[in-house]
Parts: C-alpha cells; sequence; structure tokens
C-alpha cells in the first residue's frame, strides 16, 4: 500500500506541547511542530559554528580539526569565541537539538497515542553526553574538564582521562557499563537471528509463525522469553548501557572519587 494512502489517517492534529496548531503540520513526509522547528535552529546553527570554528583553526585536515572546550582557568565563566567560546556555543546548540529531537518524539507519541518509549530511550542518550561536557563539567568547576569535537583529539581525551583514574577498567560503573553493551549485542544477535530464521526462508520454504520462535530455545535451553519479553529485555539492557556510562563518568574526579580506580579495590585487600 502506499504511504500516503494510510497515513492520511494518522496526520491528526493536536498533541502539541507548545505553540498549539501554529507549526502542527508536515513537511513532505516529515512532522515539524514547534520543535521541528527548534531542533532545525540549533542543528543549523551548530553545524554553522563547527564549520566557522573549522575554517578559523590550523587544518581542514578531517581527521585533526578540533574544537577545544577553555582552559580549566576559565572556570565556569564564559570564554572567548576563539578561546572554548566556539565550543561552549556549539554545546549549547548540541544540547538544544538533542532535548527539541527529544520534544519533537513527545509530541509525535502523543499524536498517534502511543507510550514515550522512544523519547524516553533517546534521553538516556542525552544523559550520556550531558553527563560528559555538562554534569561532570559543572561538578568540577570548569568547563575544560569537557571533551574536545574532533575525530582524533576526543579519543585522545579519552586516552588522558582514563589514564588519570589509574586505569578505567577498574571502574566498578565502567564494568557494569560494558556488561550491559556486551548484553545488549549478545540479546540483538540472537533476536535479530532468530527473526530472519523464522520470517526471511530460503526459496520454496515457508515463513514460520511465532509459536517457532519460542520453540527453537525451548528446545534449545528450555526457556522462552517471549516476543514481548525479549524487547523489554533489549530496552532495558540498552538503557542500562547508557546509563551506567553516564555514571562511570560522572564518578570519576574530585567532586567523588578523585583517586585511581585501581586502589578503589584495596578495601578487598
Ligand atoms: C526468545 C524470544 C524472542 C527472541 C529471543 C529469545 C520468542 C522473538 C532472542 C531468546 C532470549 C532469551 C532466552 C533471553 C536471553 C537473555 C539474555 C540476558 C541475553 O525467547 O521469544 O522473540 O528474539
Amino acid at each position: 500500500m502506499a504511504l500516503l494512502s494510510f497515513e492520511r489517517k494518522y496526520r491528526v492534529r493536536g498533541g502539541t506541547l507548545v505553540g498549539g496548531d501554529l507549526f502542527d503540520f508536515w513537511v513532505g513526509p516529515f512532522y515539524l511542530g514547534f520543535f521541528g522547528v527548534t531542533t532545525l535552529f540549533f542543528a543549523l546553527l551548530g553545524t554553522l559554528l563547527i564549520f566557522y570554528a573549522a575554517a578559523i583553526g590550523p587544518t581542514w585536515n578531517p581527521w585533526l580539526i578540533s574544537i577545544n572546550p577553555p582552559d580549566i582557568s576559565y572556570r565556569l565563566g564564559l570564554a572567548p569565541l576563539k578561546e572554548g567560546g566556539f565550543w561552549q556555543l556549539i554545546t549549547i546548540c548540541a544540547l538544544g537539538a538533542f532535548c527539541s529531537w527529544a520534544l519533537r518524539q513527545v509530541e509525535i507519541c502523543r499524536k498517534l497515542g502511543m507510550g514515550y518509549h522512544v523519547p524516553i530511550a533517546f534521553s538516556v542518550a542525552i544523559f550520556a553526553f550531558a553527563s560528559l561536557n555538562i554534569i561532570r563539567p559543572i561538578m568540577l568547576g570548569a568547563w575544560g574538564h569537557g571533551f574536545p569535537y574532533g575525530i582524533f583529539s576526543h579519543l585522545d581525551w579519552v586516552w588522558f582521562t582514563g589514564y588519570q583514574y589509574g586505569n578505567f577498567h577498574y571502574n566498578p560503573a565502567h564494568m557494569v557499563a560494558i556488561t550491559f553493551f556486551f548484553t545488549t549485542t549478545f540479546a540483538l544477535a540472537l533476536h535479530g537471528g532468530l527473526i530472519l530464521s523464522a520470517v526471511n526462508p530460503r526459496r520454496n520454504q515457508t515463513v514460520k509463525p511465532t509459536d517457532h520462535e519460542d520453540t527453537y530455545f525451548r528446545d534449545t535451553i528450555g526457556y522462552s522469553v517471549g516476543i514481548l519479553g525479549i524487547h523489554r529485555l533489549g530496552l532495558f539492557l540498552a538503557l542500562n548501557a547508557g546509563f551506567w556510562s553516564a555514571v562511570c563518568i560522572i564518578i570519576s574526579g574530585g567532586a567523588v572519587y578523585g583517586g585511581s580506580w585501581i586502589e578503589w579495590w584495596e578495601f578487598l585487600r
């Protein structure tokens, strides 16, 4: 069925959080809304600022471009544009675009009478970003604790920050986060494999109904988590991966724990 022939039914008025009907319309296939406008505003302004800051920098080599946060000496104040001010404006634009996108998702959920699972999931990703460049820098008292916007430069930052705390892999929240990341990929591999094995059969074979999926796992391990359960499990695992990533960086540094993560385990002795 052509997309537009049933889409009409779902192109309903209302559900907006602010602005009433002002931006309550679609542009081609895309719903706009007030938060579509603010997403475009922040995303375009942020991108322009990135290109402007790159243009006045020393290189156009994409691997080497870096837009750096201010020096620690600026504390939590505003810095001149070329001394981290661009980084500060770009960070505001990034957060503005991410939050606008989440709120546009909420408006679309309200229009369709759906749950808020998607915007809640996306908010955990926003939280992970904010924990690096907003929450932790504020807790440590300087924007200079944020990571730089550049390909190699942000890798250098991760390297430096990891070694500042001895060995970051000894951070217990980091351990939990990694375990959730691995378990998420494991669950998605099982789920993707199981679904394709049932509904994308070889030539001359038929699509198998869902009871085959349960039966496969009951035959293999005596248990099936179920077709709703696997999606609950997937969302749970993925949200925890992002959440514990945020926790592991927030607790690293003078505000919570400034020492070495290797020594944190001394109590075991
Ligand atoms: C399942 C099921 C699905 C699935 C998968 C399972 C019919 C289509 C993958 C199997 C998953 C289990 C047993 C949980 C594994 C636990 C962890 C922590 C990875 O039973 O129901 O639905 O896709």
